[in-house]
């Protein structure tokens, strides 16, 4: 029986499930591995990566490689008292050996395409651990009639830290502690790693637009639940974690981070003020990067941005009387790398006017494009509106609701053979016509570095070019590799234009430079050879962190971010010389 409670949770609070004096053991885990390959509990589509799943897929060798955890595992084991293990990206062996350490709770974590994984791990709790309650959450959790679907005693609908800390008999409005986390793993480009970490900070979750197909929008009741306030919070859970991986790049996890503008410049007030500056990539849409300002963006920070453009058949409102192109040029002009995201298969899409669509994205000439099928995740309005016109094909099984092969709803114009062949055809003709994001990329940053000709000569923007140049001199030295790999002669030309520019801003490498290059060529080389001979496949390893949190941990930490407060603005007080960098 669900409670609501007056309070941040979407879809209302559960009753505590535990006796009061016996604190559960809590295992929280994500489904099962291997992930992207075709078998009875997945398929090959399901990459466990961001970029290769959807984004450069048909690059090849110049496909970027990174993968993320599950994130929201570790920001809920971070927030609860209760003796928790979090187990991510187990192999179903690992899962069933956990289980056989005893627990009282298991949560398990889930997408709507890992639909019979988690099923599968539900059956295997009842059957090895018989005595211990299922909680099911995630996205997944808003599939239609999932407490039906799979064995358990519990959904936890829309935000977890609160919902947890209720079933689990906790205070629920307790401080939500931001945990140090890193955002991607095993990052390689053209087979070469990239130096450095890069930190995760999740400012919050939900986004109130709410457009008809989004699933993180509506999960969350088409609500913004904010994890980190006010430009001081962000600011702090930056220094925590820079502080512990040494990063200053950060990837800013929330669907329109510049929506709360005051939140945004409180964060460019802190940077300044402390004189350490934190570069971000961030999600946003058009209306509120038109209305926070490019020459503040660069301020900011922001490196890379994902934008959706979605379609010129349907414009949402974010995107009312923006001017795509100029907004994307203005972007890159400044250095920013635009990832802008499309949607194939609206209603008003037919063979004959989809390509126009398709055309439309491309020559709007971001460094990565998304191209996405129109789908109805469950809980969307989009779900409802096709589920009421009949129109769902419910007997597609869940593991191929992911976007990435055939729609798996009835589109009035294409067949389920056409949607696949367009998607496909949509992201090799943007790979053909622009070349490699990786190149892409790259010449954003360098031409970028013009932009600051006309801004102020402040140490804010000193600190900005001097990582921006860090960034282009980097990826320069993947040229070679570019080159070696280039597709086609539109490629070719591109990236000799691009070794040209670099010749023309920098001179010609050093001895140095070359011989890194070199390096770079030949770990390019191997990598393809490894791509032809095994596959493009990469499974994550498999992480098992335990967490033992009490009233006094839990006060330690507070006091250590008031330490760390103190310390920030100290450092701002000495520190703030013209002359220093952190970038
Ligand atoms: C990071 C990410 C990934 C990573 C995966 C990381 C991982 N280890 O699983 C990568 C890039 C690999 C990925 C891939 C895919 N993803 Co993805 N991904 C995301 C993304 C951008 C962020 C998720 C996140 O970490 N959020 C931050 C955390 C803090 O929030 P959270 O996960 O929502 O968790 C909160 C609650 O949901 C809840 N909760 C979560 N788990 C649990 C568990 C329990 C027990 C409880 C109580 C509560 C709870 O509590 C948390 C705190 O409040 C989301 C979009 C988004 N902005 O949320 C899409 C998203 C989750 N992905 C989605 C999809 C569809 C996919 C893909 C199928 C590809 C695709 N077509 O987009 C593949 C599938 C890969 C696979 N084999 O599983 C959809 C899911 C839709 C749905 N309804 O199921 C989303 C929502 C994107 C979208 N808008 O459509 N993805
Ligand atoms: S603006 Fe983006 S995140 Fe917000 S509802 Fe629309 S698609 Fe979803």
């Amino acid at each position: 029986m669900l409670k609501v409670l007056e309070n941040d949770a979407t879809f209302g609070l559960p009753e505590r499930a535990f006796d009061p004096e016996r604190p559960p053991r809590v295992l929280l885990c994500g489904v099962f591995g291997p992930y992207g390959v075709d078998d009875a509990f997945g398929r090959k589509e399901n990459i466990m990566e961001l970029f290769h799943n959807q984004v450069t897929k048909v690059q090849g060798v110049a496909s970027m490689r990174f993968q993320h955890r599950s994130f929201g595992l570790y920001f809920i084991a971070a927030n609860i008292l209760a003796p928790t293990t979090v187990l991510d990206f187990p192999t179903r062996k690992q899962f069933i050996r956990e289980l056989s350490k005893g627990y009282d709770a298991v949560g398990i974590s889930f997408i709507a395409s890992n639909f019979a994984k988690a099923r599968e791990m539900a059956r295997l709790v009842r059957k090895h651990l018989p005595k211990a309650r299922i909680v099911l959450g995630g996205h997944g959790a808003a599939v239609e009639g999932v407490e039906e679907l799979i064995e358990c005693d519990a959904v936890a609908r829309g935000e977890g830290i609160r919902w947890m800390r209720a079933w689990l008999g906790e205070r629920v409005d307790r401080p939500i502690h931001h945990p140090n986390i890193v955002s991607a793993e095993n990052k390689h480009i053209l087979g070469v790693p990239t130096p450095g970490r890069t930190g995760l900070i999740v400012t919050g979750i939900g986004c109130v637009n709410g457009c008809r197909f989004c699933a993180t929008s509506h999960n969350f009741g088409k609500r913004y639940i904010p994890f980190l306030k006010t430009g001081r919070d962000v600011f702090e859970a930056a220094c925590r974690a820079s502080d512990e991986f040494g990063c200053t790049d950060f990837f800013v996890m929330d669907e329109n981070f510049l929506k709360d503008r005051k939140r945004a410049m409180e964060l460019i007030d802190e940077m300044e003020r402390a004189g350490r500056y934190f570069n971000f990539a961030i999600f946003s849409s058009a209306e509120t990067i038109t209305a926070f300002g490019m020459d503040e963006l660069v301020r900011l920070g922001v490196f890379w941005l994902w934008l959706g453009v979605e379609s010129r058949f349907e414009t949402y409102t974010k995107n009312r009387g923006v001017d795509m192109r100029a907004l994307i040029d203005g972007l890159q002009s400044r250095g920013i790398v635009v990832l802008a995201s499309g949607i194939l298969f609206h209603e008003e899409h037919t063979p004959q006017n989809i390509e126009e669509d398709i055309d439309y994205v491309i020559s709007l000439e971001p460094c990565f494009t998304q191209f996405m099928q129109f789908t109805p995740m469950p809980v969307t309005e989009l779900y409802q509106d096709l589920k009421r016109k009949g129109l769902i094909d419910f007997s597609i099984p869940y593991e191929e609701w992911h976007g990435q092969k055939r729609l798996v709803w009835k589109h009035p114009h294409f067949t389920p053979r056409q949607t696949e062949e367009f998607l496909h055809m949509a992201f090799q003709k943007e790979f053909d016509v622009l070349g490699s994001g990786v190149m892409r990329m790259t010449r954003t940053h360098l031409r970028g570095l013009a932009a600051f000709d006309s801004l102020p000569d402040t140490e804010c923007f000193r600190s900005r070019r001097r990582a921006l140049e860090a960034r282009a001199r980097e990826l320069r030295l993947l040229v070679p590799a570019m080159a070696r790999f280039a597709h086609n002669q539109t490629e070719r030309d591109l990236v000799d234009a691009l070794a040209k520019s670099f010749d023309r801003r920098f001179g010609p490498m050093t001895a140095s430079e070359r011989a890194l290059s070199a390096g770079g060529l030949a770990l390019a080389m191997k990598y393809a050879l490894r791509v032809k001979l095994f596959g493009d496949r990469f499974q994550p390893a498999t992480h098992r962190q335990e967490y033992r949190q009490s009233l006094w941990s839990e006060a330690a930490t507070t006091l250590a971010h008031w330490t760390q407060a103190i310390r920030a603005r100290a450092h701002a007080q000495v520190f703030a010389l013209p002359s220093r960098t952190e970038t």
